[in-house]
């Protein structure tokens, strides 16, 4: 008799009721990897991927799918995807009241109350989940009691159980994510749109392949974890600082099946810091390489990481497809770093950044601001660093954001401290909105710090060619202000560029621009207050 059908819904990435869908080459990975071994073991999966649909249609189809399911289950991380997998899972209860429910992924794990509570779910699973998915798969479908079963949280009496701890296995316990259960078409079809660039969270189109033109990528993670301390992230609690990964030859005969069936131009790894190991970074880029193997590929990599590897690891990872790397700079002082707790000091942010760029490799670098109890002389140096960095590495696109406080670090604990006041419900929880356009924690910024980051994105976004489309005059100039570090006229520039700009429009029509870096439409979720208001009003004087 064949088995019972598991049911796994893959919250929406964006609000897309304000603007672009999101980018078709993010793939439910946490599905495809939780689905591996019950797929293998005989049951039924099925995977919803909610971005894929309008929230009605994919709630919809969930609620359907559920008729005479085992179990349903989803995830989520802070943001939109906490309010779209709550809704979705309130429509499942009240259909099917009897189907067992559980979630897991990283916001449940930091605040696994706030899910039991609803009384939606009959577990929360903490951290890694295939195999935690596995063991509660086989004792739902047997009957036994889940209390017996590392790495969940509870509801009981009114509050939470947690069972025994799970350890963070490696991948030689792991399955590959099982591919088949997604069809990639309609992932192919978003991202050939024309205006696919305009997609929320798209990375940028390989230079080669040419500005803006669709190309068709994927999503992939290869490793669970991550060894830093950070203070601001919520990974140390979660997996322990542990790092477990996929060995590159594995990966690499993964990618090399899923070209042959896919033929993808990218792959977009998700995973928290690609670059741990010196000796797997070199062996997949040597293998991808030798294997002829060819895609462009992006990835998180550490500046610690760059500074220590080889320069002929670095050439490698160059010339076999890396086209991007996403560095966490965080801050550009010393005292905030040794507070975040990463091994970075000094200019080795631009350091790592300029090893980037003289590979022709794009560094994305995001700096941060406005850290429980940093003061503005701190903040402005970090700016400052940013500003440098983009000299030094003109290929580099280095951001800077508000601080947002995240539950499940040591920050968090400091910012409640301070006075910051979380949101209280999942929904809440999930309209809070986007750190690249709001401060979520206001007034932390001091108002001569907020307009030296305005005026930054003001000057580097015109330089970068994206306000008009073109280099010229403003441009120019706004590259020398940066390289000269003189901003006595940005107020007045910006003012007198948005006059100009409106004029121009007028006489000289041109279609609306994408400005996928230095972006105020990178907003995944709903929500909003005056901050950010002035701070989009800013970015948009630029925006062309
Ligand atoms: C890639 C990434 C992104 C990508 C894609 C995220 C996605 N999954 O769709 C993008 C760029 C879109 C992104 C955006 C954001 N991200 Co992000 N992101 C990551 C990153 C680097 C990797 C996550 C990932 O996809 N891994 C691959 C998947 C397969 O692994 P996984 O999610 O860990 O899943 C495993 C377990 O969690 C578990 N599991 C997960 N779901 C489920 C479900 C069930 C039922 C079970 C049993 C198990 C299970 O099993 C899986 C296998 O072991 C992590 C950093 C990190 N340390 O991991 C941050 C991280 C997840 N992001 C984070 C944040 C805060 C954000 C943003 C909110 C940032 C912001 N704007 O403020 C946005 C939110 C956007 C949104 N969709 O709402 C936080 C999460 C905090 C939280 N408490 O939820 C993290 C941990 C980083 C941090 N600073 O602490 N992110």
């Amino acid at each position: 008799m064949s088995k019972k059908k598991i049911v796994l819904y893959q919250p929406q990435q964006v609000d897309a009721s304000i603007g672009p869908p999101a980018s078709g080459d993010m793939l439910p990975l946490e599905m495809l990897t939780i689905g591996a071994f019950p797929d293998r073991e005989g049951y039924q999966v099925v995977i919803v991927d909610g971005s894929l649909y309008t929230p009605e249609e994919a709630h919809r189809r969930v609620v359907e799918a559920c008729e005479g399911a085992l179990l349903y289950a989803t995830t989520g991380i802070l943001g939109y995807m906490v309010t779209d997998g709550f809704a979705c899972s309130t429509k499942v209860k009240a259909r099917h009241p009897r189907l067992p429910m559980v979630i897991g992924g990283w916001f449940a794990s930091v605040r696994p109350e706030l899910q039991l509570a609803t009384g939606l779910y009959d577990a929360v699973v903490l951290g890694q989940g295939e195999l935690a998915f596995r063991e509660l798969v086989e004792a739902i479908a047997a009957g036994a009691s889940l209390e017996t079963i590392p790495g969940l949280a509870l509801w009981r009496d009114q509050q939470v159980l947690r069972t025994e701890k799970r350890a963070v296995v490696g991948w030689d316990k792991v399955l590959n994510c099982a591919w088949h259960l997604i069809d990639i078409e309609p992932y192919r079809a978003r991202q050939a749109q024309s205006d696919s660039h305009k997609h929320i969270l798209r990375m940028p189109t390989p230079p080669a392949i040419g500005a803006r033109k669709p190309y068709f990528g994927i999503t992939y993670f290869s490793s669970y974890g991550c060894p830093e301390p950070c203070t601001f992230c919520c990974s140390p609690i979660v997996t322990d600082r542990r790092w477990k990964a996929m060995p590159a030859e594995r990966m690499l005969d993964d990618l090399a099946a899923l070209q042959e069936r896919w033929g993808f131009d990218t792959v977009r790894f998700h995973d928290a810091n690609f670059g741990v190991m010196q000796k797997r970074t070199k062996e997949f880029a040597e293998g991808l390489l030798a294997r002829g193997l060819k895609f462009w590929w992006n990835a998180f990599i550490e500046t610690h990481s760059i500074l220590s590897y080889k320069s002929e690891v670095l050439d490698a990872m160059a010339q076999s497809g890396l086209y991007v790397a996403e560095i966490g700079a965080e801050a550009g002082t010393n005292e905030m770093m040794k507070k975040i707790g990463k091994p970075i000091k000094d200019d080795d942010n631009i350091a790592a950044a300029v090893e980037m760029d003289k590979r022709g490799v794009c560094a994305s670098v995001t700096y941060i601001i406005g850290y429980p109890g940093e003061q503005a002389d701190s903040m402005i140096a970090t700016i400052d660093q940013c500003r440098r960095l983009h000299v030094a590495a003109p290929l580099a696109r280095p951001t800077v954001w508000p601080y947002r406080p995240i539950p499940g670090t040591v920050m968090w604990d400091q910012a409640i401290s301070l006075g910051y006041q979380p949101p209280r419900s999942l929904p809440e929880w999930g309209s809070i909105g986007e750190y690249h356009l709001e401060e979520t924690w206001p007034g932390k910024i001091p108002p001569e710090v907020a307009l030296r980051r305005k005026l930054y994105q003001h000057y580097v976004t015109l330089s970068y060619g994206l306000a008009r489309g073109k280099v010229g005059f403003w441009e120019k100039r706004a590259e020398s202000r940066l390289r000269d570090n003189n901003w006595s006229l940005g107020v007045l520039e910006a003012r007198a560029f948005e006059v100009y700009n409106r004029i121009e429009r007028k006489l000289f029509p041109r279609p609306e621009l994408s400005r996928s870096w230095v972006d105020p439409g990178h907003k995944t979720g709903t929500g909003g207050n005056s901050a950010s208001r002035s701070s989009k009003a800013m970015t948009n004087t630029t925006a062309g």
